[in-house]
């Protein structure tokens, strides 16, 4: 809801925009929202969307993936298209739990965290999302709630009108499998970082809030820099939509007998 409601706000007809999703509960984004979307593989939201995106510049692209699928198969993923910097934006579906797969561990879940996959807690520390963007050199780097819809959609808003790649890690309870990390859970402890003066030109301030966990944990914008975006310095295709070059001179035949 909040994505849609940030699709009106930002007046974006259902041509201009594309989602794509990785495999998960969050992977069903792309049945709920009626804009052009391409369901992925499990990991590789990124790869998929940051190719569209350099495909055709035209396109606001939003990957949506899942705390699995972003933060344990697509770990890598993320810390290299945070430093790329194309202009797109991530939203992370963060319920700290396998949803789909009904209630394994993943890198996000709590440490102690009892679940199928660790009948004995969890025992390594979380990873923290936010500030590994913060230190990839990120340049929109935000924190929302779902249980704060219209907090959420106003992040989304300004992760798609940010120029680079903008990245929303949202914390979304699980209801049915983490019995620790509820709305209960975060409502007792979440705060909004705008409401206390925070400077989100401040990256070392920024890195410090993301680091904050436990009685009080900040929601809303960390960190937002303008800085070239990764077409700025390809000047042969910068303003190139890939999508329209002609193909019919291209010959591709040597290059499919080199695979055969
Ligand atoms: C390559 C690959 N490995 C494993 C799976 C099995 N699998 C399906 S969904 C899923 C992860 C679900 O967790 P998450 O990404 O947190 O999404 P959620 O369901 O919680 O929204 C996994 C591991 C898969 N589909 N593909
Ligand atoms: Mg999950």
């Amino acid at each position: 809801m909040a994505f849609k409601k940030a699709l009106i706000e930002l007046g974006l007809e259902r041509e201009e925009a594309v989602i794509v999703s990785g495999i998960g509960c969050h992977g069903k984004m792309i049945n709920y929202v009626n804009v052009n979307g391409f369901h992925g593989i499990h990991g590789r939201v990124l790869p998929i969307a940051q190719g569209i995106k350099l495909a055709n510049p035209k396109l606001t692209v939003v990957g949506f993936a899942g705390d699995a699928d972003q933060y344990n198969e697509g770990w890598s993923h993320l810390a290299h298209a945070v430093r790329r910097n194309i202009n797109m934006t991530l939203i992370v579906h963060n319920n700290m739990v396998l949803g789909l797969t009904t209630g394994q561990a993943t890198s996000t879940s709590q440490p102690g965290f009892k679940s199928k996959s660790t009948p004995f807690g969890v025992i390594p520390p979380m990873l923290n999302p936010s500030a590994h963007a913060l230190v990839s050199n990120g340049t929109f780097v935000a924190r929302g709630f779902s249980g704060d819809m219209l907090h959420l959609k106003s992040l989304i808003v300004e992760a798609i009108k940010h120029r680079g790649f903008a990245f929303i890690d949202v914390f979304q309870p699980c209801v049915t499998f983490n019995y620790l990390n509820t709305y209960d859970w975060f409502r007792r402890r979440i705060y909004k970082l705008e409401e206390e003066g925070h400077d989100i030109t401040d990256r070392q301030k920024a890195l410090e809030k993301a680091l904050e966990w436990g009685d009080r944990i900040p929601i809303g914008i960390f960190y937002k820099k303008e800085r070239p975006i990764y077409r700025d310095n390809l000047p042969h295709v910068k303003d190139v939509n890939l999508t329209k070059l002609p193909t019919e001179n291209i010959d591709i035949a040597s290059t499919l007998k080199e695979m055969m």
